[in-house]
């Protein structure tokens, strides 16, 4: 039978810096939801990549001293870059497009002139505000308080000739879209766009610049590049071969399932691109989730606010699965949430050693210490009435079950594991993996709570009576984590993988119909207690690390060496010959008083008589250090006073800034040349 096809997007990063913590909450986010089909079975194409085109990304290259194709090669496939963090942060995307893919770029020339050949693409002036580092053209009515209405930075006046498209003919079609289909979620991004975007009318959208280079020419128009936008959108075909040969996967999977996006692009997701894929006569994606974003101090993160989170130090720190699930389990996916580090610290303490991790080290530790690592055969195999009674009953008739004997207990544990892939599901399907973890979470911390109610150590006192019990028990508790194991892979791949070999679970217990299934652990599955899965952290000597860490990682992004540009106004040469440059020797240094920047020079300048020259370099040197030293003078400079001195004179120095600090050297020359020696 064929599997059911889900086709998965993130939106393609603009490889403009490195990407934070916020492009990463959209990926991993979008990479549980792609691994949670795959667990079910589907035939999933997750598709990633990066949107490497445009005004902002030529500017930076030009900054940089590179070729476009030279910076943005660094940041998409250098240390450090996009396809490396995406492999630390096990991102399992079955394909990866850059937008510089000479496929991709042919492609788009194809596209772009069907819709100019259709009609749809016409050519005009265009007047009008652009956002450079938004890559977006406003009209003056879409502007808030004259500025981008996404960035709220300045905009810039625009009149060029350029290639238009129709979007005002499809207005009447994608309003409709968006009212009465499911095509946009969360619901309360429909009413954004209907209002800020429609209701005011759609105008037609300027698609091909003439003022830069770096885009995909349009092939019948040299001069014009094809606007990033349109360049961008169509990538979700591209990578499937719409267009050319190098894949042959469009038939397959298009149109995608859903394209899970930031909230700052739904305008673009939901009513540009079903307008162009309308006007290109192709199916419309099935459905387009706006997340909320990621704040920092209740701003967003941008590189150029200087508020970006490293998702590198973070996973260096607490590791790749406890900074997944932190993004997951936090924040409700469709709404904005502030992030902190002291959020991070306690989701792990609460949710991860104390919930999970103390659940697994109990129990593998009890099997272990009262089991040898092995229970009894046949101690789950009465848990098979109990299945069917917890299912017959479900969570609900718990309450009225028999109260006070253990096998209360069992029941209930036993009725909320084995229902819980249905709640989780429920979720998955609402794109709402918070509520999905929620749902997981609720589960584990019933199967803490019954270790007490049971009391293991106290069962173990008298192995006689009572070890057929404990042994139900441990069982009870093996199998409630395995389902919870298996619900979880989807966001913590790596450490469900350790959980599954300590309980003893193999691989038929981790597939998803073993999800939904009680007693799937065989009862003599060989049990290990292991690494803790989820230390405990301490919260302030964490946070101190990582402000360090942080510390360290802004300087190492700094440049090596700056220096000081070199001055291109000419000195005509008899003035440069007025300065009378010696060479003087040090023959006592002192700190001046009260000053902490002040060095007190005593030198020998070959005429006799001792010179006295303040210097500002206390910070650089010790005065001992420099006593005998020759270095170089200016002499004939006016006198000038410093903290009531009187300095004759200024010393050389070399100066440069180094990973953003300052640095100085004293010119020091040979000792063989004699004070007072002339330096020309
Ligand atoms: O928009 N919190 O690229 P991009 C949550 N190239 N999500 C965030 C975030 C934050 N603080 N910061 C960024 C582009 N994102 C286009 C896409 S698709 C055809 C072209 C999300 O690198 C942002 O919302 O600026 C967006 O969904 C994604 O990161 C890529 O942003």
């Amino acid at each position: 039978m064929d599997r059911k096809k889900f086709y998965i997007t993130t939106p393609i990063y603009y490889p403009s810096d490195k990407l934070h913590i916020g492009h990463t909450y959209c990926t991993v986010a979008t990479d549980a939801i792609a691994r949670y089909h795959r667990l079910k079975g589907e035939d999933v194409m997750f598709l990633t990549g990066t949107d490497e085109h445009g005004q902002k990304i030529e500017d930076k290259a030009k900054e940089a001293g590179v070729t476009p194709k030279e910076f943005v090669d660094r940041i998409v496939e250098g240390k450090g870059g996009v396809k490396d963090l995406w492999k630390l942060m096990n991102i399992s995307n079955d394909r990866f497009i850059r937008t510089t893919d000479d496929y991709h770029v042919a492609a788009i020339q194809k596209i772009f002139k069907k819709m100019y050949d259709n009609g749809d693409i016409y050519k005009g002036t265009y007047k009008g505000k652009y956002c450079k580092p938004c890559e977006s053209f406003w009209t003056e009515s879409q502007l808030k308080d004259g500025k981008c209405p996404d960035c709220g930075r300045e905009v810039q006046d625009a009149e060029e000739e350029a290639y238009f498209f129709r979007l005002s003919k499809y207005a009447d079609r994608i309003r409709d879209l968006l009212e009465n289909t499911d095509f946009l979620e969360p619901r309360s991004r429909v009413n954004e766009m209907v209002n800020n975007f429609i209701k005011p009318g759609l105008e037609d959208l300027c698609v091909s610049r003439t003022s830069f280079t770096w885009g995909v020419p349009v092939d019948f128009d040299p001069g014009h590049v094809v606007y990033v936008w349109v360049d961008a959108l169509f990538n979700y075909t591209t990578a499937l071969g719409f267009l050319n040969d190098r894949y042959d996967d469009y038939d397959r999977y298009w149109p995608a399932d859903v394209h899970i996006v930031g909230k700052e692009i739904v305008r673009f997701h939901s009513i540009i691109w079903p307008a162009m894929l309308m006007s290109m006569g192709m199916p419309l994606p099935k459905k387009v989730f706006g997340h909320g974003w990621l704040l920092l101090d209740g701003g967003k993160m941008s590189k150029s606010k200087g508020n970006v989170v490293d998702p590198y130090i973070l996973a260096e720190q607490f590791g790749v699965d406890a900074l997944r699930f932190f993004l997951m389990r936090t924040f409700p996916f469709g709404t904005d949430g502030n992030f902190s580090n002291e959020l991070l610290i306690q989701t792990i303490n609460t949710d991860l050693a104390n919930d999970l991790g103390n659940l697994v080290s109990r129990t593998t530790a009890m099997v272990g210490k009262y089991f040898g690592g092995r229970l009894p055969a046949g101690c789950g195999a009465a848990e098979a009435e109990l299945d069917t009674a917890a299912r017959a009953a479900g969570p609900d008739a718990i309450g009225v079950m028999a109260a006070g004997e253990p096998e209360k207990y069992d029941l209930e544990l036993i009725a909320l594991a084995a229902s819980l892939r249905g709640r989780y599901e429920e979720a998955m399907e609402q794109y709402a993996p918070h509520k999905a973890l929620d749902e997981v979470f609720h589960v584990i911390q019933r199967a803490n709570k019954y270790i007490d109610e049971n009391a293991p150590w106290a069962l173990a006192k008298d192995m006689e009576a009572n070890g057929a019990r404990l042994a139900h028990v441990m069982y009870n508790l093996l199998e409630t984590t395995r389902i919870c194991g298996v619900l979880l892979t989807p966001f913590m791949p790596g450490s469900m993988e350790k959980l599954f070999s300590q309980i003893g679970a193999g691989p038929e217990g981790r597939t998803w119909e073993a999800a939904a299934r009680w007693g799937v652990l065989p009862d003599t599955a060989v049990v290990t207690k292991g690494e803790n899965l989820f230390p405990r952290v301490d919260m302030d000597k964490a946070l101190a690390q990582l402000e360090a860490a942080e510390a360290e990682a802004r300087k190492a992004a700094l440049p090596e060496v700056e220096l000081e540009p070199q001055l291109t106004e000419q000195v005509p040469f008899d003035t440069f010959c007025q300065c009378d440059f010696r060479a003087v020797k040090v023959k006592n240094c002192e700190n001046v008083k009260k000053s902490n920047k002040l060095l007190r020079f005593t030198l020998d300048d070959g005429t006799g008589t001792d010179r006295q020259i303040l210097s500002g370099i206390a910070m650089y040197y010790k005065p001992e250090e420099l006593i005998g030293k020759t270095l170089v003078a200016i002499v004939n400079l006016p006198p000038r006073k410093m903290m009531g001195l009187e300095s004759c004179g200024m010393l050389i120095s070399a100066v440069h800034t180094e990973r953003g600090e300052e640095k100085l050297h004293l010119i020091m020359v040979d000792d063989e040349i004699p004070a007072g020696a002339k330096l020309c």
